[in-house]
């Protein structure tokens, strides 16, 4: 059965009924601002905690903790790169998608809600990174087994519609956005 791509405008905290939310994180899984800071206070102190022993992380690499006090069992914390400074951009940035729908499907994982990592704090140009993660999700999905639905949770309309114009050309998606 299919895999189903799913954008919506929205924040990554507000998406019950999804199994893992990933984050855009920093190397040591600490708060930070932007969507670690955002998944942190909505986490609890908990998360942080539990982060502690698996850091640092390398730009690409995705690690699963619980959700504590999210809707969601579970986060997969990401890093990707920074831009211009974490080389090659486009290859670690698809490392992340890539590394965090292998964990999902690792742990038999249904659904999971990705933000559009490395495009705020890391400065990576909005319609480059939209490219790269929608390539990698349709290169990754005929491989899941488990994961049967893909959320992108973008923040602002402007990037929600940048996403629904990019998507046309990398998913090759039927008309229930199915693969
Ligand atoms: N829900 C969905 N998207 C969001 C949210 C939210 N609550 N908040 C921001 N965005 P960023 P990065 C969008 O900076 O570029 C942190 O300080 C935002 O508009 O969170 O990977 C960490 O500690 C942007 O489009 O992640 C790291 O040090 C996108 O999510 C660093 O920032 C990513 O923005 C990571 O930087």
């Amino acid at each position: 059965m299919g895999v189903k791509l799913e954008m919506v405008k929205g924040n990554i905290i507000e998406q019950p009924g999804i199994d893992a939310i990933v984050n855009a994180a920093n190397a040591w899984l600490r708060p930070g601002g932007g969507v670690a800071g955002a998944i942190h206070r909505a986490a609890g102190p908990g998360l942080a905690e539990e982060c502690r022993p698996l850091a640092p992380i390398k730009p690409g690499e995705a690690v699963l903790t619980g959700g504590h006090r999210l809707p969601n069992p579970y986060v997969i914390h990401v890093l990707g790169p920074v831009y211009g400074r974490d080389k090659p951009e486009d290859r670690l940035l698809a490392a992340c998608y890539r590394n965090a729908l292998r964990l999902a499907e690792d742990h038999r994982l249904s659904s999971l809600a990705f933000p559009a990592i490395s495009t705020g704090a890391f400065g990576y140009p909005p319609r480059e990174a939209a490219v790269v993660a929608l390539k990698t999700m349709a290169e990754t999905a005929p491989a899941l087994k488990h994961v049967k639905l893909i959320r992108v949770v973008l923040f602002s309309e402007g990037d929600l519609k940048l996403y629904e114009e990019v998507s046309v050309g990398y998913w090759p998606f039927d008309k229930n956005m199915q693969i």
